[in-house]
Protein backbone atom coordinates (compact mmCIF):
# COMPACT_ATOMS: atom_id res chain seq x y z
CA UNK A 1 0.00 0.00 0.00
CA UNK A 2 1.29 3.45 -0.82
CA UNK A 3 1.86 5.91 1.66
CA UNK A 4 -0.74 8.32 0.69
CA UNK A 5 -3.21 5.20 0.61
CA UNK A 6 -2.11 4.72 4.03
CA UNK A 7 -3.30 8.44 5.00
CA UNK A 8 -6.36 8.18 3.48
CA UNK A 9 -7.01 4.80 4.85
CA UNK A 10 -6.31 6.40 8.63
CA UNK A 11 -8.12 9.46 7.74
CA UNK A 12 -11.51 7.14 7.05
CA UNK A 13 -11.16 5.50 10.11
CA UNK A 14 -10.68 8.25 12.29
CA UNK A 15 -13.74 10.15 10.58
CA UNK A 16 -15.99 7.09 11.02
CA UNK A 17 -14.86 6.99 14.57
CA UNK A 18 -15.88 10.14 15.02
CA UNK A 19 -18.96 9.74 13.23
CA UNK A 20 -19.88 6.14 14.66
CA UNK A 21 -20.07 8.02 18.51
CA UNK A 22 -21.83 11.12 17.56
CA UNK A 23 -24.33 8.37 15.76
CA UNK A 24 -24.53 6.37 19.13
CA UNK A 25 -24.49 9.65 21.01
CA UNK A 26 -27.71 10.81 18.94
CA UNK A 27 -28.92 7.39 19.41
CA UNK A 28 -28.70 7.11 22.99
CA UNK A 29 -29.85 10.57 23.56
CA UNK A 30 -32.91 10.18 21.51
CA UNK A 31 -33.72 6.74 23.25
CA UNK A 32 -36.39 6.36 25.90
CA UNK A 33 -35.22 3.94 28.77
CA UNK A 34 -38.90 3.33 29.78
CA UNK A 35 -40.57 0.04 29.59
CA UNK A 36 -44.29 0.21 29.35
CA UNK A 37 -44.49 4.55 30.26
CA UNK A 38 -47.84 4.31 28.65
CA UNK A 39 -48.80 1.27 31.35
CA UNK A 40 -50.62 -0.54 28.67
CA UNK A 41 -48.94 -3.81 29.12
CA UNK A 42 -49.00 -6.70 32.05
CA UNK A 43 -51.74 -8.12 33.69
CA UNK A 44 -54.60 -6.09 34.21
CA UNK A 45 -57.59 -8.30 36.20
CA UNK A 46 -60.61 -6.97 35.57
CA UNK A 47 -62.61 -6.76 38.34
CA UNK A 48 -59.90 -6.83 40.80
CA UNK A 49 -61.08 -4.17 42.95
CA UNK A 50 -63.37 -3.22 45.75
CA UNK A 51 -66.44 -1.80 43.48
CA UNK A 52 -65.95 -5.47 41.23
CA UNK A 53 -65.56 -2.28 38.10
CA UNK A 54 -65.10 -4.68 34.96
CA UNK A 55 -62.00 -2.62 33.18
CA UNK A 56 -59.89 -1.64 36.42
CA UNK A 57 -57.57 -3.44 38.94
CA UNK A 58 -56.62 -2.20 42.16
CA UNK A 59 -52.84 -2.84 42.23
CA UNK A 60 -51.21 -3.19 45.95
CA UNK A 61 -47.76 -2.47 47.16
CA UNK A 62 -45.35 -5.44 45.93
CA UNK A 63 -47.59 -6.51 42.77
CA UNK A 64 -45.76 -7.26 39.89
CA UNK A 65 -48.66 -6.55 37.67
CA UNK A 66 -47.81 -3.73 35.58
CA UNK A 67 -44.75 -4.55 33.15
CA UNK A 68 -41.67 -2.43 34.10
CA UNK A 69 -42.88 -0.65 37.22
CA UNK A 70 -42.75 -1.31 41.41
CA UNK A 71 -45.39 -0.33 43.44
CA UNK A 72 -44.29 0.55 46.55
CA UNK A 73 -45.22 2.08 50.11
CA UNK A 74 -44.69 3.04 53.79
CA UNK A 75 -48.13 2.33 54.77
CA UNK A 76 -50.21 -0.59 54.64
CA UNK A 77 -53.16 -0.92 51.88
CA UNK A 78 -51.86 1.84 49.82
CA UNK A 79 -52.12 0.90 45.95
CA UNK A 80 -52.55 2.49 42.61
CA UNK A 81 -55.48 2.22 40.68
CA UNK A 82 -54.92 0.93 37.04
CA UNK A 83 -57.62 1.59 34.77
CA UNK A 84 -58.40 0.73 31.38
CA UNK A 85 -60.99 2.73 29.02
CA UNK A 86 -64.31 1.62 29.40
CA UNK A 87 -64.38 1.52 33.09
CA UNK A 88 -67.20 2.27 34.98
CA UNK A 89 -65.44 5.92 35.82
CA UNK A 90 -65.46 7.35 32.81
CA UNK A 91 -61.95 7.93 33.05
CA UNK A 92 -60.08 8.32 29.91
CA UNK A 93 -56.60 7.01 29.16
CA UNK A 94 -54.07 9.65 28.57
CA UNK A 95 -52.45 7.77 25.98
CA UNK A 96 -53.67 4.48 24.63
CA UNK A 97 -56.32 2.42 26.41
CA UNK A 98 -54.99 2.38 29.89
CA UNK A 99 -53.91 5.09 32.52
CA UNK A 100 -52.64 4.90 36.21
CA UNK A 101 -54.76 6.72 38.99
CA UNK A 102 -52.04 7.37 41.79
CA UNK A 103 -54.66 7.83 44.25
CA UNK A 104 -55.37 4.50 43.97
CA UNK A 105 -58.85 3.10 46.04
CA UNK A 106 -57.84 4.39 49.63
CA UNK A 107 -58.00 7.87 48.06
CA UNK A 108 -55.92 9.64 50.55
CA UNK A 109 -52.86 11.75 50.78
CA UNK A 110 -49.77 10.55 49.95
CA UNK A 111 -50.47 7.46 48.20
CA UNK A 112 -48.64 4.59 47.36
CA UNK A 113 -45.35 5.08 45.01
CA UNK A 114 -44.77 3.79 41.39
CA UNK A 115 -41.64 3.41 40.09
CA UNK A 116 -38.60 2.01 37.97
CA UNK A 117 -35.23 1.57 37.86
CA UNK A 118 -34.24 2.56 34.42
CA UNK A 119 -30.34 1.60 34.35
CA UNK A 120 -29.45 5.38 35.35
CA UNK A 121 -25.76 6.46 35.49
CA UNK A 122 -25.03 8.79 38.14
CA UNK A 123 -24.41 12.31 37.10
CA UNK A 124 -26.13 12.31 33.90
CA UNK A 125 -28.69 14.34 33.46
CA UNK A 126 -32.60 13.42 32.18
CA UNK A 127 -35.49 14.28 31.01
CA UNK A 128 -38.82 13.08 32.29
CA UNK A 129 -41.83 13.44 30.17
CA UNK A 130 -45.32 12.19 31.37
CA UNK A 131 -49.06 13.53 31.29
CA UNK A 132 -50.94 14.01 34.64
CA UNK A 133 -54.84 14.25 34.57
CA UNK A 134 -57.69 15.27 36.53
CA UNK A 135 -61.17 14.48 36.76
CA UNK A 136 -64.15 16.58 37.34
CA UNK A 137 -66.06 14.21 38.76
CA UNK A 138 -63.19 13.25 41.53
CA UNK A 139 -62.08 16.44 42.42
CA UNK A 140 -61.78 17.51 46.23
CA UNK A 141 -60.43 21.37 45.58
CA UNK A 142 -59.93 20.99 41.96
CA UNK A 143 -56.38 20.47 41.98
CA UNK A 144 -53.81 17.14 42.26
CA UNK A 145 -50.47 17.44 43.32
CA UNK A 146 -47.95 14.87 42.07
CA UNK A 147 -44.13 14.45 43.38
CA UNK A 148 -41.52 12.92 40.91
CA UNK A 149 -38.29 11.81 41.50
CA UNK A 150 -35.21 10.40 40.16
CA UNK A 151 -33.58 8.80 43.32
CA UNK A 152 -33.70 11.58 46.25
CA UNK A 153 -33.60 14.49 43.79
CA UNK A 154 -37.66 15.27 43.69
CA UNK A 155 -39.88 18.06 42.26
CA UNK A 156 -43.70 18.43 42.38
CA UNK A 157 -46.46 19.52 39.96
CA UNK A 158 -49.77 20.49 40.51
CA UNK A 159 -52.54 20.51 37.96
CA UNK A 160 -55.99 22.67 37.72
CA UNK A 161 -59.33 21.80 36.80
CA UNK A 162 -60.02 24.00 34.08
CA UNK A 163 -63.16 26.20 34.57
CA UNK A 164 -66.47 24.47 33.44
CA UNK A 165 -64.31 21.32 32.66
CA UNK A 166 -65.88 18.19 32.86
CA UNK A 167 -65.09 14.65 32.96
CA UNK A 168 -60.65 13.94 32.86
CA UNK A 169 -58.37 16.83 31.37
CA UNK A 170 -54.75 15.90 30.92
CA UNK A 171 -51.58 17.81 30.18
CA UNK A 172 -48.06 17.48 29.80
CA UNK A 173 -45.14 17.63 31.81
CA UNK A 174 -41.49 17.53 31.65
CA UNK A 175 -38.69 17.88 33.84
CA UNK A 176 -35.05 17.85 34.46
CA UNK A 177 -32.90 15.80 36.73
CA UNK A 178 -29.28 14.61 37.71
CA UNK A 179 -29.46 10.65 39.07
CA UNK A 180 -26.89 11.10 41.73
CA UNK A 181 -26.38 7.61 42.03
CA UNK A 182 -26.27 4.44 39.34
CA UNK A 183 -29.80 2.87 39.38
CA UNK A 184 -31.66 5.57 41.24
CA UNK A 185 -35.39 5.06 40.10
CA UNK A 186 -37.76 7.43 38.45
CA UNK A 187 -41.07 7.65 40.80
CA UNK A 188 -44.18 9.00 40.91
CA UNK A 189 -46.28 9.65 44.33
CA UNK A 190 -49.93 11.91 44.41
CA UNK A 191 -49.56 13.88 47.14
CA UNK A 192 -53.22 15.13 47.12
CA UNK A 193 -56.88 14.38 48.20
CA UNK A 194 -58.82 14.37 44.94
CA UNK A 195 -59.93 11.09 44.24
CA UNK A 196 -57.92 10.89 40.25
CA UNK A 197 -54.37 11.80 40.28
CA UNK A 198 -54.19 10.39 36.82
CA UNK A 199 -50.58 9.80 35.76
CA UNK A 200 -50.00 8.03 31.54
CA UNK A 201 -47.30 8.19 28.90
CA UNK A 202 -43.87 8.72 30.59
CA UNK A 203 -40.22 8.30 29.42
CA UNK A 204 -37.10 9.18 30.44
CA UNK A 205 -34.15 10.54 27.99
CA UNK A 206 -31.15 11.05 28.78
CA UNK A 207 -30.10 15.14 28.07
CA UNK A 208 -28.18 15.14 24.70
CA UNK A 209 -25.48 17.84 26.37
CA UNK A 210 -24.69 15.37 29.19
CA UNK A 211 -24.28 13.22 26.55
CA UNK A 212 -21.94 15.24 24.20
CA UNK A 213 -19.79 15.54 27.53
CA UNK A 214 -19.54 11.61 28.24
CA UNK A 215 -18.64 11.63 24.25
CA UNK A 216 -16.35 13.84 24.38
CA UNK A 217 -14.78 12.19 27.68
CA UNK A 218 -14.35 8.55 25.26
CA UNK A 219 -12.52 10.97 22.52
CA UNK A 220 -10.15 12.36 25.49
CA UNK A 221 -9.75 8.88 26.87
CA UNK A 222 -9.07 7.43 23.26
CA UNK A 223 -6.71 10.06 22.55
CA UNK A 224 -4.67 9.36 25.51
CA UNK A 225 -4.54 5.62 24.66
CA UNK A 226 -3.16 5.93 21.48
CA UNK A 227 -0.08 8.25 22.87
CA1 LIG B 1 -51.67 4.74 28.53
Amino acid sequence: MKPNQIYNLTLVTKFSSVACLSLACTTIANANLITNGSFEDGNLIYGQNPNGDSKSMQVMAGDTNITGWTISSSTFGHDVHWAENGNSYGWIAGAGDRMIDLSGWSDVNNTAIISQDFGAIASQQYTVDFMIGIDSRFTDGNQIEVLVGIGTSTQSTTLSLPNGWTGVYWENRSMTFTALNNNDVVSFQGISIPRCIGLDNVSVVPEPASMLALGGGLIVLSRRRRR
